[in-house]
């Protein structure tokens, strides 16, 4: 297939640029901009001018006074409709436990915003359990990984996370994210957390430069793993599949790679077997060659939004990916994050239709119509 990484990634550049350049004329808000379907979870700031009570940032939620004490009995957790949440799963018959793992963005959790709640992270995970025993979420802010790991807790469920300590331009940022993600280490330890990620595709969108980020990287690689736990904790960062060079390889104690046949405008019938050639060959080879494993961070397809040559988005294409890839990945012993759980509609407000549909999911957790997940377990 030639050089598909190269072209691939100048369009996405240009596209990223442009849409860059909309945004901040029409708008006129501070966008820290992500294009591809790994649109992490940028701040959006309405009002550059606005104080940020530093307070306010680790401490939003309208439940976290409800729940103080995590352990306490008989506490009653809300999801931001003022429901209660059961902590019984009942299981859907629809979800399988079929993927290796899957991202997860909770609604409402964009910094500083930040109107969710730990009720509505609880009924995700329910959700989630009954598709894998993996997550890996985008950022730090608005508890949306503290709250995962309390989640998981709660439920007494086996399941690992990946946090992200987001990176972009602003050095407050990252201070912030990092400062959270140790404090969720010292709260809840590391036996549920399988490794961090600094950053994801901070490369791509030329935020930092390598070597900065590969600093930070070793910082919270050297940091973590001088606290005492008794394993080592992978550290690295997610970019795109195709962004990867000597250094980046010995940066990552893991190489994580986000693979996006819809960006490489694929028909969705050859979708499955292009990632696992793309992933293959940009990937694996280099990672292997220095003895480490490789991740998929993130791969999926969206069901709504604009075309990308060949690829269409749509209900039932997602189904054709998830036939074509999900249980042919297991086989291969493929390790991948699926891309992702829910919709997201702060995307589609903030960017496009595109951004916002990439859930199996819509942000109401109902299963989009017509979607059978696959029935192929995983461990
Ligand atoms: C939670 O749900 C389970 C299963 O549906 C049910 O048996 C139990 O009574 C519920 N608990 C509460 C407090 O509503
Ligand atoms: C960086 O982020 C902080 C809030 O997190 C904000 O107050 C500050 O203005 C930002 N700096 C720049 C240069 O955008
Ligand atoms: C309080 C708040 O922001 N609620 C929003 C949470 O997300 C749902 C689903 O996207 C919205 O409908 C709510 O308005």
């Amino acid at each position: 297939m030639g050089h598909p990484e190269k072209s691939e990634w100048l369009r996405l550049q240009q596209k990223s640029q442009k849409k860059y350049r909309f945004i901040v004329a029409a708008i006129g808000i501070i966008v820290l901009l992500c294009v591809v379907g790994g649109v992490g979870y940028a701040y959006l700031m309405k009002n550059k001018g606005a104080e940020i009570n530093s307070d306010n940032n680790i401490d939003v939620s309208n439940d976290d006074k409800k729940s103080g004490d995590p352990t306490a009995n008989g506490q009653t957790y809300f999801t931001w409709d003022k429901k209660p949440v059961n902590l019984t799963i009942t299981p859907n018959p629809a979800l399988k436990k079929a993927f290796y793992g899957i991202n997860y963005g909770p609604v409402n959790a964009t910094f500083p915003g930040c109107t969710n709640t730990l009720g509505d992270v609880i009924e995700d995970v329910k959700l989630i359990s009954q598709l894998t025993n993996r997550i890996r979420l985008y950022g730090m802010d608005c508890h949306m990984s503290d709250w995962t790991l309390e989640a998981i807790k709660l439920l007494k469920l086996d399941m690992t996370i990946v946090p992200t300590i987001w990176v972009d331009d602003n050095d407050t940022t990252y201070k912030r994210q990092h400062d959270t993600l140790i404090d969720m280490v010292k709260k809840y330890g590391i036996d549920n957390i399988d490794g961090v990620s600094v950053g994801n595709e901070v490369l791509f969108r030329k935020e930092v430069t390598p070597e900065k980020l590969y600093g930070r990287m070793a910082d919270v690689r050297k940091e973590i793993n001088s606290m005492g736990f008794n394993k080592k904790l992978p550290v690295f960062t997610s970019d795109l599949g195709s962004n990867v060079d000597a250094a980046y390889v010995a940066a990552n104690d893991i190489m994580w790679a986000n693979v996006h046949p819809y960006f490489g405008g694929v028909p969705v019938e050859q979708a499955g077997q292009w990632t696992f050639d793309f992933f293959n060959e940009n990937d694996v080879k280099p990672a292997k060659a220095a003895g480490k494993d490789a991740i998929i961070s993130e791969v999926g397809w969206p069901t709504a939004g604009a075309s990308e040559s060949a690829a269409v988005a749509s209900i039932p294409n997602l189904q054709t990916f998830l036939n074509t890839f999900v249980c042919d990945a297991n086989k291969l012993n493929t390790k991948y994050y699926y891309f992702e759980t829910f919709d997201t509609p702060w995307k589609e407000r903030t960017w496009t239709k595109l951004e916002g549909s990439w859930g199996l999911f819509y942000d109401d957790r109902s299963l989009k119509p017509g979607i059978t997940i696959p029935d192929c377990l995983v461990g």
